[in-house]
């Protein structure tokens, strides 16, 4: 059949960093290996929203990435147009958040059919099914109005336990020219899927894509995509950002094997991960930077430890020390990603988090407000105690904007949420004191003035807004 693949990020302003869709590439993979023609629609740099109709009017099937709850209406308004421009094709929509709710995806847009969980394997059988014919009632994974109109939800099908035997995205049908050219630094690489930790600001939502656990791509099978990254963008040298919500969970020997595997094929990688403190040691780390890693996103989320258990993080302070002091040793920056307002939070806890940041004398700070987000345990926590200020609005569901416009979605019953702005705005005056004091980051600064003189520019424009506490101005856009 002819397939259309469709990422909608329509007039969507990305507040967390532009980035191409690694799972929806795997599907177009998929779907070529069944024997299907693919047509893939990004609408990251469109003018208008017509401008790929020609791409869709002869496909029998078109899927809908649906990201996460923020972006729901982005994948509504572009399937609504594509429904009008090819009535007759089958509508389908997949990813994150049709995994955690199928039904409410199927109420909010017009879907014939939403497949939950990895889809690799569903979408192809759903694909061969349309094309011969055949009932797609019994496919597991579907979801689907029966003719009564109500919605049924098919069991799921078990995921495969080797993920090496996943396709490698279709890199090929990416315009990364222009998403490099728009302020995409990395190419994005997964190595595992799936988390095993229980964090309650974070789970069950990946659970319900990945079916809880964690699975692990062989390095060799990494290095192999790579090697074919590297010969798509006809360079040895490759930024890398691993997607994986936990890839420390790699044993050491396996870094090795990652660094051993890009030596024998000439790659140079600088890559980057975010990750655990509890899940490293120095001799990973010391591998981690043999082969390539130069950055590492570290979730400290708070130096109280009370707060850190009301998480049921797992992890502690002392931890997040060790973590710091071991990076730097092996020249890996180290950024502290914090999370501050919520619920149970008081003076004391952000005090101790402020101390714990001096421990740690990160390279980087970023500091996000404890968000409800739907499809994560802290959300129905927060409902039910009544701290959720505002369960409608779905742009409160993305902590990057909140951060950026200084707005929280959970009451606070112990302080005044200007009292948490005033600490991020502490943390951020410290991040840029950091900054501008550093040698290496001022040697690090020129270098990229050099290189990249507007990135420059733009990293000096938020240290100095650091130092001044101003937030963004709101978009004119509704994102
Ligand atoms: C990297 C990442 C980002 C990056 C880049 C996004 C990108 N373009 O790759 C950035 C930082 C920009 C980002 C932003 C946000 N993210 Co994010 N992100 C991730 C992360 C860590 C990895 C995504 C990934 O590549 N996964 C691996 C691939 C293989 O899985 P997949 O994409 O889900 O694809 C599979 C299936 O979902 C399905 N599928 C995917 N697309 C389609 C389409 C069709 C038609 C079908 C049938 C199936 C299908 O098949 C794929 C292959 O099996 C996930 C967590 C995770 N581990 O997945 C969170 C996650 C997706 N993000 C989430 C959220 C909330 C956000 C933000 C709102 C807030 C934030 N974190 O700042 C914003 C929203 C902006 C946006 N882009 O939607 C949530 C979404 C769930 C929810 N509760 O709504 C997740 C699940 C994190 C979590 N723990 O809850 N994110
Ligand atoms: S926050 Fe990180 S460690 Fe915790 S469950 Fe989510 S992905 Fe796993």
């Amino acid at each position: 059949m002819k397939a259309a693949l469709v990422y909608p990020r329509w007039d969507w302003v990305e507040y967390n960093g532009l980035a191409e869709p690694v799972g929806l590439l795997q599907l177009v993979s998929a779907l070529r290996e069944g024997g299907h023609k693919v047509t893939y629609l990004d609408y990251s740099f469109c003018e208008s929203l017509d401008e790929l109709d020609d791409q869709v009017k002869d496909s029998d099937m078109i899927g809908v990435a649906v990201s996460a709850a923020a972006k729901l209406s982005r994948a509504e308004i572009v399937t609504t147009h594509l429904r009008k421009v090819n009535p007759g094709a089958v509508f389908l929509g997949g990813g994150a958040y049709p995994s955690i709710f199928p039904e409410h995806t199927l109420n909010a847009i017009s879907f014939d059919y939403v497949l939950v969980g990895e889809a690799e394997e569903s979408i192809v059988e759903l694909a061969s099914a349309i094309d011969a014919g055949k009932d797609t009632s019994s496919i597991s994974n579907l979801a689907f109005r029966n003719t009564n109109g109500d919605i049924v939800i098919n069991p799921r099908r078990h995921v495969p336990s080797d993920i090496d035997v996943l396709p490698f995205p279709a890199r090929d049908v990416v315009d990364y020219d222009a998403y490099l050219q728009n302020g995409m630094h990395e190419f994005g690489v997964i190595t595992s899927r799936g988390c095993p930790y229980n964090c309650m600001y974070c789970k069950p939502s990946t659970d319900r894509i990945f079916g809880g656990g964690i699975r692990f791509r062989t390095a060799e099978n990494v290095v192999e995509e790579l090697a074919e990254l590297a010969r798509l963008r006809n360079t040895d040298n490759l930024p890398v950002f691993f997607k994986d919500d936990t890839i420390t969970l790699h044993p050491t020997e396996w870094f090795e094997a990652f660094r051993d595997g890009l030596k024998r094929r000439n790659l140079k990688l600088k890559w980057h991960c975010a990750t655990r403190v509890d899940t490293v040691s120095r001799s990973k780390l010391k591998v981690m930077a043999e082969s390539g890693c130069h950055c590492i996103s570290y979730g400290v989320e708070s130096g109280s430890q009370r707060i850190l258990d009301f998480y049921r993080k797992g992890t502690t302070p002392e931890q997040a020390v060790s973590a710091f002091e071991w990076s730097h040793e092996f020249g890996i920056e180290a950024t502290a990603m914090l999370m501050i307002g919520c619920p149970m939070e008081t003076e004391r806890d952000l005090e101790a988090t402020y101390s714990l940041l001096r421990k740690l004398k990160p390279d980087d700070i970023v500091v996000y407000f404890s968000t409800a987000i739907p499809g994560r345990e802290i959300h129905d926590w927060a409902k039910r105690e009544g701290y959720l200020t505002d369960d409608i609005n779905a742009e409160l569901f993305d902590p990057a904007r909140n951060r950026a416009f200084e707005v929280m979605n959970m009451r606070l019953p112990f302080m005044d949420v200007d009292d948490v702005i005033h600490w991020k705005h502490k943390i951020e005056r410290y991040r840029s004191w950091r900054k501008v004091t550093s040698i290496d980051n001022i040697r690090k600064w020129i270098g990229d003035l050099m290189h990249d003189p507007a990135s420059a520019t733009r990293k000096a424009g938020l240290v100095l807004r650091g130092f001044s506490g101003r937030r963004s101005k709101p978009c004119k856009r509704t994102e």
